[in-house]
């Protein structure tokens, strides 16, 4: 599909976006979706094609979550400036690497998560109920893709094991250098839906955006054998069109994944631990020894899956560390502000 011939529902525009412009803003401006960043230039597709700008100097003041990521659109003006940014239907974002506690937007306006896994040693359900506490909490559709059938003699196996990780969770087992991938996720792929793919390194995430594609738009890696452990090729986001009429997000494999704000999404992919958990003495109890605690009574009566239930807490354990990491940087912030208003009035009175 060509992107100059694009109408706004080919990429992904509909009443939820067309809703938020006023009358004047229909006439006066034009939507565009981002389709890569790259620092501050933003590269956008919209009816009339494809335009990069470069982020107002204004904006670089704006808090992280108001500033464009891919997939997120935008309303320009005549001049192609961005005016501004539109509510999202979806925000996945996540604690970026390292130690200073910010948030990282990863993408926006996501229908549905491809949740790529391979058949081999790298399969591990702990690993998938993050990335479905994720989406959830996004309000994005997951699908489970496994990857790598073309290896292994059982797949039963493993969608039997991923198919209690969610009532009615969708399972695709594909091999992901194969066109028949077209078919199997076509329901997720079509017109103006927006996919995008997480999962570890050598996966076959690139490799499945190639099939998709046709075209070889990602370069792809190779995988140790020893350990079925990749090298994360892909290192940068962008929103590839499909033929299909789908666009798909290839996102870098994510190494340091933390959840932010997911306290929902865990809540509603652990229902059955939060459901005992209403049971518990303790309006906060942590599940950790504390007296009259349902859930361990549950867990030592084998009502809960011990497995689950250790995610359960870990990624609760996480969350909380995360939530405590955030709000200590605020007050940081807040401080220095503070402090940087005193210097100033200070500086102020001695020049009168
Ligand atoms: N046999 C087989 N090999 C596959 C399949 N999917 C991917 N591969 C191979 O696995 C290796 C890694 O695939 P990539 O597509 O680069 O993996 P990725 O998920 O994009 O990895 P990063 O970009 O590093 O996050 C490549 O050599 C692929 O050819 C599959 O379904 N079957
Ligand atoms: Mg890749
Ligand atoms: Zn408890």
């Amino acid at each position: 599909m060509s992107e100059t011939s694009l109408s706004l529902p080919d990429l992904g525009w509909g009443h939820f976006f067309q809703q938020q412009l006023s009358l004047e803003e229909w006439e006066t401006t034009t939507p565009v979706r981002v389709f890569a960043l790259n620092r501050h230039l933003v590269d956008c597709v919209g009816e009339g094609g494809r335009q990069k700008f470069s982020l107002p100097h204004a904006w670089l003041r704006y808090a992280v979550e108001d500033l464009p990521t891919v997939g997120d659109w935008l309303l320009i003006d005549k001049d192609g400036q961005p005016l501004r940014l539109l509510e999202r239907t979806s925000l996945f974002k996540r604690m970026a690497p390292g130690h200073d506690a910010r948030v990282q937007l990863m993408a926006a306006n996501v229908d549905t998560l491809f949740i790529v896994t391979s058949c081999n040693a790298e399969f591990n359900l702990s690993r998938l109920e993050r990335y479905l506490a994720m989406a959830l909490d996004a309000g994005v559709e997951p699908v489970i893709v496994l990857t790598k059938v073309d290896l292994i003699e059982d797949v039963e196996n493993f969608r039997v094991q991923a198919r209690v990780l969610r009532p009615g969770l969708a399972i695709e087992a594909v091999d992901s250098r194969d066109e028949s991938v077209l078919e199997i996720l076509r329901p997720w792929c079509r017109v103006g839906q927006t996919v995008a793919l997480v999962g570890s390194s050598g996966v076959g995430k690139s490799t499945l955006v190639n099939t998709l594609y046709t075209s070889v738009v990602q370069e792809i890696g190779v995988t140790r054998a020893s350990d079925a452990k990749g090298r994360h090729t892909t290192t940068s986001r962008s929103l590839h069109l499909l033929p299909s009429g789908g666009l798909l997000l290839d996102s870098p494999g994510m190494r340091e994944l933390q959840l932010s704000d997911c306290e929902v999404g865990v809540a509603t992919l652990f229902a059955e631990i939060e459901t005992v958990a209403r049971n518990c003495r303790f309006n906060d109890c942590r599940h950790l020894g504390e007296m009259g605690c349902a859930v361990a009574i549950a867990a030592e009566s084998n009502e809960l899956d011990p497995r689950r239930l250790a995610n359960y807490l870990k990624l609760k354990a996480e969350q909380e560390r995360a939530d405590e990491t955030l709000a200590e940087k605020r007050r940081k912030e807040k401080s220095l502000g503070k402090m940087y208003k005193r210097v100033q009035s200070q500086k102020r009175l001695e020049k009168e």
